[in-house]
């Protein structure tokens, strides 16, 4: 077993955040599935130390964390050496914004496409035109996001860092969904430098595995119609599914009960 226990799913962009970060220091960890995960009833360790239900969870002998950005924290206070954010305030505070940016706004875009298409949330209509919003809002943060790479060559500055790990598997995941940067872009180049990094490729290649050998469509459903799936509709996410027109999807699962929000914590 090693030092270090971060509770993962692979295909979560926030736990590659961690495991990237992790990879890049050379620090052994193991990364357990928590079982259940998803259902909204987890249990045991996991239950403790990630209150919220949510992966990635970090721990690290009596030390538990969870959220991705306290996560990354910790884990450069901790093994500060090769550092991974950039050395003045006002780079940091840039790169910690991006990081905020594409961990609220962007993700709730691709996990929203997730509902629809992997989960089955929405048919028709509804589902062709919350897919058509969700990829134009992608395209717009493709826009905002060359700009904020501009000429540099990483995000994080002139090496890669912080700034790459916390937009690359987020990047992977609309491709995932068929959106990528347009060809030509700053942007495109850079995602093919990322994916180049030993780090990022091995966590884009376990996503990748487990996509591959994803429950079937009609499986999804019937998990979901058995209360098998009970999904966390949070902040971002929840804003997402009003204003891209699924309010309706809302309401389902409300009434079915296979979605949920965040409770006080057991004390
Ligand atoms: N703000 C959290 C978000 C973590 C999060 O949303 N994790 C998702 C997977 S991508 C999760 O565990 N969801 C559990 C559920 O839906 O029940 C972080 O940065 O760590």
């Amino acid at each position: 077993m090693a030092e270090v226990v971060v509770y993962d799913h692979p295909l979560s962009p926030y736990g590659q955040k961690v495991k990237i970060a992790l990879l890049e220091k050379g620090v052994d960890f193991d990364a357990p599935l928590p079982t259940n995960i998803g259902s909204g009833s987890t249990d045991g360790e996991f239950a403790r130390v990630s209150p919220r239900g949510e992966v990635p969870a970090l721990v690290h002998g009596e030390t538990a964390v969870f959220e991705s950005s306290v996560i990354l924290d910790y884990i450069e206070d901790t093994w500060p050496e090769p550092a991974l954010l950039p050395a003045s305030p006002a780079e940091r505070a840039r790169v910690r914004m991006l990081e905020n940016v594409i961990d609220t706004h962007f993700e709730a875009i691709t996990w929203g496409l997730s509902e629809i298409v992997n989960f089955g949330r929405a048919e028709g209509d509804l589902a062709a035109s919350m897919l058509a919003r969700g990829g134009e809002q992608l395209a717009a943060w493709f826009a905002w996001l060359e700009t904020r790479l501009g000429d540099r060559p990483w995000f994080n500055g002139a090496a890669f860092g912080y700034g790459d790990l916390a937009v690359a598997p987020f990047l992977n995941g609309a491709v995932g969904f068929g959106h990528r940067p347009p060809d030509g872009t700053a942007l495109a180049d850079w995602l093919v430098r990322v994916n180049a990094r030993d780090s990022v490729a091995r966590c884009a290649r376990d996503a990748a595995a487990v996509a591959g050998s994803g429950m079937s469509l009609e499986a999804v459903r019937e998990a979901m119609n058995q209360g098998l799936f009970k999904r966390e509709y949070r902040d971002h996410r929840l804003e997402w599914m009003i204003k891209t027109g699924g309010l309706s999807v809302v309401s389902a699962g409300l009434e079915r009960g296979n979605i949920r929000f965040i409770e006080p914590f057991p004390a």
